[in-house]
């Protein structure tokens, strides 16, 4: 078996672990109508890479040595927030998309007040779990708000907000790296600082961790736009060629193709070389970082 090989089957392993989760976590909310639960188990259901309730599981692993319960109900948590995010990214008042994780968005399989909702309902269920099934309340309000910080004003809503003006290709380099960092990179460093939480890190720890995280969030993007451009739709389970097609900012676009690759690379670097002082015990995260810039969907 390859590294390669290896590493998908971790990562799946994760991405299991995650689904069952959040399968029993929504199945318990038993308040929920039974039109708005269909729609948020059709959307959860629809699976994703899981990347980053995986990189909660492994930080919290790489610190503690196992995953704990916390680490569990922050992965759910976090997936459900960048579940949230494309719901509402596909809205015809975003991005306007059909297609998602291989199956129709939410709003086309349903309708769009539905999607609205159901992003609003897995946004806030986020914060519910956090705050009602953390076991210590002094870890629930750090995870909370690190959630909190990473997808809101100042994190990927200002990057959404960004992506949507510079629009007609409008913006350099720093705009795009602007974007990128909140939109995406943010999203990766706080599942990297939530994990390092739930482990019980050292401020020393979560520092690295955190560094790591976002530098990965920033090359997992350029590996996006990159295939934006080279993989088909069917590959991707999302619409591709979108990018150029609305005249977006991407790095093929600002900076070139090969450029791009080049950048992926440096930042991969980066990230692993902010691993250092955790040794072997990193090499699962060190694997991710090459992963994402190898990824083909
Ligand atoms: C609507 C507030 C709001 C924000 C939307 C995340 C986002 C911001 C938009 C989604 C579109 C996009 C291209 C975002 C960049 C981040 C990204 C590549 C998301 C897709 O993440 P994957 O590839 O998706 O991890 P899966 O389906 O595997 O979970």
């Amino acid at each position: 078996m390859s590294v390669n090989d290896d590493f998908n089957n971790q990562l799946n392993a994760k991405a299991q672990f995650v689904n069952d989760t959040l399968s029993r976590l929504v199945a318990a909310q038993t308040d929920i109508a039974g039109d708005l639960k269909e729609a948020i188990t059709y959307t959860l259901k629809a699976g994703g890479k899981r990347v980053r309730s995986a990189l909660v599981l492994w930080c919290c692993e790489l610190i503690e040595g196992k995953i704990n319960r916390n680490a569990e109900i922050a992965a759910a948590a976090i997936e459900m927030v960048h579940t949230y995010s494309l719901v509402h990214d596909d809205l015809p008042a975003m991005d306007d998309d059909d297609f998602r994780r291989g199956q129709p968005t939410c709003h086309k399989a349903f309708d769009e007040a539905t999607a609205v909702l159901t992003g609003d309902a897995l946004l806030t269920l986020a914060f519910e779990i956090l705050a009602k099934e953390i076991d210590n309340p002094a870890v629930a309000v750090r995870l909370i708000g690190e959630l909190a910080q990473a997808a809101g004003p100042a994190g990927m809503i200002a990057g959404q907000m960004a992506d949507l003006k510079a629009e007609n290709g409008q913006g350099g380099r720093e705009i795009l790296e602007y974007i990128h960092t909140n939109k995406t990179a943010k999203m990766f460093r706080c599942a990297a600082a939530m994990g390092a939480i739930c482990g019980g890190a050292k401020d020393s720890e979560f520092d690295r961790l955190c560094e790591y995280g976002l530098k990965i969030g920033l090359g997992f993007q350029v590996a996006d736009d990159i295939l934006d451009v080279c993989a088909s739709s069917e590959h991707l389970g999302k619409t591709a060629g979108k990018d150029a097609k609305a005249g977006k900012v991407t790095y093929p676009s600002v900076i070139g193709m090969e450029e791009s690759k080049i950048f992926g690379e440096k930042l991969a670097d980066e990230a692993i070389t902010a691993l250092e002082p955790f040794g072997q015990r990193a090499d699962r995260l060190r694997d991710l970082a090459i992963a994402l810039l190898k990824r083909t969907k």
